[in-house]
């Protein structure tokens, strides 16, 4: 048995305890109301869901089992994984066994290079791999223990099987995606002695030479891993996991919902948005101009990508850890320098505005400007390189919820005429 493995094994009966005597001796216990805003403003804030892998709270940005983002920066991946499933960082050795199993999963399914290749010449990245990812469900061993007839206890062993398999072959199969679709050349092979987040960026095709990059894309890994599970990706990866839906299923329906302008597909928004700003002006703006050409697009009812959020009311801690990255590494950047002038300029405007609750740029703003500095120009790309992250997440959270022995998901709706009539009462 793998250590992560034992080490969950060990956890989860403590871990049922606690769900069944919260059910037992408290399940009448009112802790949350539910406004008519809320109804109409998609349920934000309504406490409804358990998510022991992170937090994020208003003012502190992501908190992953206790531990403040900024502080986890220079983390591998894969021991955030093992911190988000377990509540612990690993110790060395177990952060190998990790890295070991992962690299003896890597292989993709062969059926899947046909498919990647069927794809029209200009279909969206994100399309590609949740696709792909769907048709790896032939490779569920959650659905033929399934149908088998497993007994509940076991989901979350095959649930951890599956999650792992995923985790494994999603890099390799994110950076053939890349390279089919931007005509880059042949695959390249994983070289498993690499750590998971490097792995991925030296099958992009980035020469080990570059270790600013391959630093980059274990930040971004990391930063980018989970945000508890109420944004629409993890609730929805949630829901079609609670019908037992294997994880590939939930994973795949989780990044459909990444693949939303509002929520992951804005890092390539932003970028767009940077990139011709500086089109626009024919090099960087001036204050004045940037100032200008962001008032006249919330004139005209459109949203400055990267600015703003549902949950947060401070600057996203990601974002400052970006930031903080290009400060070090690439200060006189272009792009980078028009990310760092729109923080100045944007919130103030978002303010004078009076509309958005959050005026703070999020993890979204800065992300896309270091990975282009970096040579990962392909803009439509951006949200394959979150989903690879984000995979962490769910996946750990769907381990934890099958662990938990969660219901299936189903809150109850009401018709506008009821709501109507009860508002008069
Ligand atoms: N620019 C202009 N207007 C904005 C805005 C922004 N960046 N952020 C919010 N607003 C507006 C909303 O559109 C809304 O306007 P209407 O009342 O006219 O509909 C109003 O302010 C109130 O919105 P809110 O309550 O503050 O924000 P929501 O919780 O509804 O939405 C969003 C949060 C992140 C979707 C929103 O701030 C937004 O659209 N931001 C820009 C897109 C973006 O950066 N998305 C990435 C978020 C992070 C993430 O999930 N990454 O994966």
């Amino acid at each position: 048995m793998s250590l992560l493995k034992a080490k969950l094994a060990s956890q989860i009966p403590n871990l049922r305890e606690r769900v069944r005597n919260l059910g037992k001796n408290y399940g009448s216990k009112v802790i949350s109301e539910v406004t008519v805003e809320q109804i109409l403003g998609g349920m934000r804030g309504v406490k409804s869901l358990i998510c022991d892998t992170s937090e994020v709270g208003l003012d502190t940005g992501l908190i992953i089992r206790g531990i403040p983002i900024l502080e986890l920066t220079e983390k591998l991946p894969e021991e955030i994984f093992w911190l988000l499933l377990t509540g612990e960082l690993p110790t060395e050795e177990e952060r190998r066994d990790l890295k070991n199993d992962l690299s003896n999963r890597a292989e993709l399914p062969s059926y899947i290079w046909n498919i990647i290749r069927s794809f029209p010449a200009d279909a969206h990245p994100m399309s590609m791999l949740t696709a792909c990812i769907t048709a790896m469900e032939y490779e569920s061993q959650f659905r033929r223990e399934y149908d088998k007839g497993l007994k509940k206890d076991l989901y979350w062993e095959y649930t951890l099987e599956d999650c792992l398999n995923l985790i494994a072959k999603l890099p390799g199969l994110a950076a053939a995606i890349y390279r089919t679709r931007f005509n880059k050349g042949d695959v390249i092979k994983s070289k498993p002695e690499l750590d998971w987040g490097a792995d991925y960026a030296y099958m992009l095709g980035v020469s080990e030479d570059n270790q600013e990059w391959y630093d980059l894309m274990r930040l971004y890994m990391v930063l980018h891993s989970d945000h508890e599970s109420g944004n629409v990706s993890a609730f929805t990866s949630h829901v079609v996991g609670s019908a037992l839906s294997d994880p590939y299923y939930s994973l795949a329906a989780g990044l459909n919902g990444l693949a939303g302008p509002l929520h992951g597909l804005a890092n390539q928004e932003c970028l767009k948005f940077v990139l011709a700003l500086i089109e626009h002006f024919g090099g960087v703006p001036t204050d004045d101009q940037l100032r200008q050409l962001s008032k006249e697009r919330l004139d005209k009812g459109l949203v400055i990508p990267g600015y703003g959020h549902a949950v947060l009311r401070v600057t996203d801690p990601r974002f400052t850890a970006f930031i903080n990255f290009g400060k070090k590494y690439i200060p006189d950047d272009p792009r980078f320098i028009v990310v760092e002038k729109l923080f100045n300029i944007v919130p103030q405007l978002l303010i004078e505005q009076g509309k958005a609750k959050d005026p703070w740029p999020n993890v979204d703003a800065a992300s896309g400007a270091l990975l282009y500095h970096y040579g990962l120009t392909e803009v439509e790309y951006y949200t394959v390189v979150f989903s690879v992250s984000r995979a962490l997440g769910i996946c750990s959270q769907l381990v934890l919820s099958r662990a938990m022995g969660e219901p299936i998901t189903r809150p109850k709706s009401v018709t506008t005429a009821w709501l109507e009539k009860e508002v008069l009462k």
